[in-house]
């Protein structure tokens, strides 16, 4: 073995030599091999999109400062290409400027393209358009999907091969990824998701970056492409050939909020011990997902009622800031282990129990010696003999000696204070004018009619959260309950993921699915009049699903039945009667958010603006605060929306959704998973909505908010974090 290694360093060194100039990435059984070298990679997830361009070089400072030495995003197939052969490549979508930025700080890029990136993001990353391409079958082995998604790979490889970004070619990118996730899949659809993956990856290979291809969660990811864990532990992950490293690109720091859900925390004394013991059990990779989450702006987070706030309880918090004790304490174990990156990435380690739930790794070379010493008991504290040494290690831990000697670090003992942030308002008296939308009722000439009910996407192909059904009831002067005053009761089912209803004008209720089950169900009594009843339907996406088998079948909107009860004829189904659609807003196809669009209409001020009225919007102007802390609005006065800010949205608010879980304390020890430590039970999921400091002028901000089901806008403030 020691002359084996002697051998390749030595060998390395004539490589080096010779070929100075082009840089390579290859890898063995122990790492990731840069320029000849070994490495421990720490990496991080920092969704370009999910922050704006003058907010990446801070994050990306704070990352190098934090320790990394990668940087891992996803490529946003739908933010590229919004329509077929358009592509778009500006602002947050900057990814060339992004991977620069990258390199300009000296750190690697993972580029994970995907081109299927699930992330929370809408669609999953894939571009609506893609759903009505005739014949296709999303990420199975379909003809029309596998052209797609080549198109699309090819495009992004060739843009970067262009800007000279791949590390054979100098730049920082140092690995790619394709497909996402896709074993689950494959192992449920079997032979065709087979060949599927293996054109994948020979696809991708053909591409010829001179850098390694990684699929993660895809167990026979073919040769050479390495097959890498994702999940909240990877310690036993054994990739599918001696001779890949045992990588872990999905590492969650936290997990992602729903509305109506409470607030996922992970402890840090978990985090730090899961990184420590992938590493002690010969780990080379470890990625946080996510290091930045960020912000879901304008409509870009998926169905299923994911928050505007992506903030997944990351190191770097939504805004930017460092999110404490986390950064720092993870920043400490990062430094330890680069410490012993040479004793890590040279030999296997030797395993030795040191008693029940306690163990000794030892990693011993060339008069290098570095022990990670673990009690995994979640309870009780554990005494040791090691070496000449004796070791008190708390629950759940693991102490790092880069000596064999000397414990640098433990993962449970906290070295860095926690900061306490807080929401400090700035403004809470804008002066509002509001806009009170009129529902939509059906006509004679609605241009779109039918005698069913449509699925929603199908209709807006996703251009607007909003989908107008409309239908006519008559009511006989003989119906009984006319008489007898017991209103007939609608009952109208929808596969989600809002439903608004309006009976002549008026919202009657409203009902709303959640992540489990965003299916949902309105069934109540609505008030009806003799002869002609306008009734109109509004069904609200929360953005579209982005996991699942075949999930591009999933469906929005109401799909019916829907009924009418409680009549003489006793249920009349009105599922397969006339139907007409209207697509959007009213206020969105007058761009109300912008200050020319907001012209066309005339607004209420002073104290004829509106409050508690559903369809509503409001506008006013305010000037930018002094300062760089970040900011944000305080919506809690609110119902649901969205939110524009200079014409560009903050995303969509939702803070009349309350958690509905039980929170409880939070242990660090023992196994984490997504429900075990959540926070902020009974309050909205999400209360404050970020507001990008460069999306602000210093005077004449314009802020609009579209209120869909009733809020007092007086309520709202501007808010600074620090
Ligand atoms: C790939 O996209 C380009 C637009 O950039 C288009 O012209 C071409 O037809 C597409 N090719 C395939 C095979 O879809
Ligand atoms: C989708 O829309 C088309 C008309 O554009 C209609 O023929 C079809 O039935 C619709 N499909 C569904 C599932 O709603
Ligand atoms: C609607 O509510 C009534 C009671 O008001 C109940 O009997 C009925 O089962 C409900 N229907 C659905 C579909 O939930
Ligand atoms: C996206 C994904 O794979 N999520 C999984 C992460 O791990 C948790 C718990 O291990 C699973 O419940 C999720 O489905």
């Amino acid at each position: 073995m020691g002359k084996r290694v002697f051998h390749g360093v030595a060998l390395m060194m004539l490589f080096s030599w010779v070929c100075s100039v082009t840089a390579s990435v290859t890898y063995d059984h122990k790492a990731i091999i840069v320029d000849g070298k070994r490495r421990i990679l720490i990496s991080g997830s920092i969704h370009y999109p999910r922050s704006t361009p003058q907010m990446w070089p801070d994050l990306i400072q704070k990352a190098k400062d934090g320790g990394l030495d990668v940087i891992q995003t996803y490529v946003f197939w739908n933010g590229h290409e919004p329509s077929p052969g358009k592509y778009y490549f500006e602002d947050r979508y900057d990814l060339v400027k992004f991977v620069k930025l990258v390199q300009q700080a000296g750190l690697y890029v993972h580029l994970r393209i995907g081109p299927f990136v699930c992330a929370e993001w809408n669609f999953g990353g894939f571009p609506v358009w893609l759903k009505y391409v005739p014949g296709i079958v999303f990420r199975t082995d379909n003809e029309p999907f596998k052209v797609a998604m080549q198109n699309f790979t090819t495009k992004i490889v060739n843009l970067m091969k262009e800007e000279k970004l791949f590390q054979s070619q100098g730049g920082p990118i140092i690995m790619s990824q394709i497909e996402n996730e896709y074993g689950p899949v494959e192992y449920e659809i079997g032979a065709p998701g087979k060949a599927y993956s293996k054109w994948a990856a020979q696809m991708a290979v053909g591409l010829d970056t001179g850098v390694p291809w990684i699929m993660c969660k895809q167990e026979d990811a073919p040769d050479p492409v390495i097959d890498t864990c994702n999940g909240f532990y990877c310690e036993y992950y054994k990739p599918n050939d001696y001779n890949k490293p045992k990588m872990w690109t999905e590492n969650w720091s936290g997990w992602y909020t729903e509305f109506g859900g409470a607030i996922p925390l992970r402890p840090v004394e978990d985090m730090a011990f899961s990184v420590a013991r992938f590493i002690q059990n010969g780990g080379s990779f470890v990625n946080y997902y996510m290091y930045h989450g960020g912000t879901n702006f304008g409509r870009t987070s998926s169905g299923l009622f994911v928050t505007t706030s992506y903030d997944y309880d990351a190191p770097l918090d939504e805004y930017g800031l460092q999110n404490e004790p986390k950064w720092g304490h993870l920043r400490d174990l990062h430094k330890v282990i680069k410490q012993c990156e040479h004793a890590l990435v040279s030999v296997d380690p030797k395993v030795t129990s040191l008693g029940h739930n306690i163990e000794a790794h030892v990693f011993s070379t060339f008069g290098a010696c570095v022990a990670f010493l673990a009690n995994y008991d979640t309870k009780s504290w554990a005494r040791v003999t090691f070496g000449n040494g004796q070791y008190d290690l708390p629950p759940w831990s693991i102490s790092i000696l880069p000596d064999c000697k000397t414990v640098v670090f433990n993962t449970a003992k906290v070295g860095v204070n926690s900061w306490l942030k807080k929401m400090t308002p700035v403004y809470n008296t804008f002066a509002w004018q509001s806009y009170n939308e009129e529902p939509a009722l059906s006509s004679q000439d609605d241009p779109i009619a039918t005698f069913s009910l449509w699925e929603q996407v199908n209709v807006t192909r996703d251009s607007s959260d909003y989908l107008w059904y409309m239908t006519d009831v008559n009511i006989d002067a003989n119906e009984g309950f006319i008489k007898n005053g017991k209103s007939p009761i609608l009952t109208v089912m929808s596969a989600g993921h809002v439903l608004h209803v309006f009976i002549n004008g008026q919202l009657s209720g409203t009902a709303y699915g959640r992540l489990e089950n965003p299916k949902l169900t309105f069934n109540d009594s609505v008030n009806l009049r003799v002869g002609n009843n306008k009734i109109s339907l509004l069904s609200v996406a929360v953005g579209l699903p982005n996991v699942g088998i075949h999930y591009e079948t999933w469906n929005v909107g109401v799909l019916g039945p829907v009924t009418l009860k409680g009549l003489n004829e006793g249920t009349r189904d009105l599922s397969w009667q006339k139907w007409s659609y209207k697509v959007g807003l009213k206020g969105e196809a007058l761009s109300l958010y912008s200050i020319s669009g907001s012209n066309s209409v005339q607004w209420a001020q002073g104290s004829s603006v509106a409050k508690k009225q559903p369809l509503t919007w409001y506008k006013t102007t305010f000037s930018a605060p002094a300062g760089n802390d970040p900011l944000a609005l305080d919506m809690n006065s609110m119902g649901k929306g969205e939110v524009w800010i200079n014409g560009q949205s903050i995303g969509r608010h939702w803070p009349a959704y309350i958690a509905y879980d039980t929170c409880n304390a939070c242990d660090y020890a023992g196994y984490y998973t997504d429900t075990k430590c959540r926070a902020y039970c009974g309050t909205p999921s999400q209360r404050w909505y970020h507001v990008p400091r460069s999306w602000l002028n210093s005077e004449s901000n314009f802020l609009v908010v579209l209120e869909e089901w009733g809020g007092d806008p007086n309520g709202i403030a501007l808010v600074k974090r620090t």
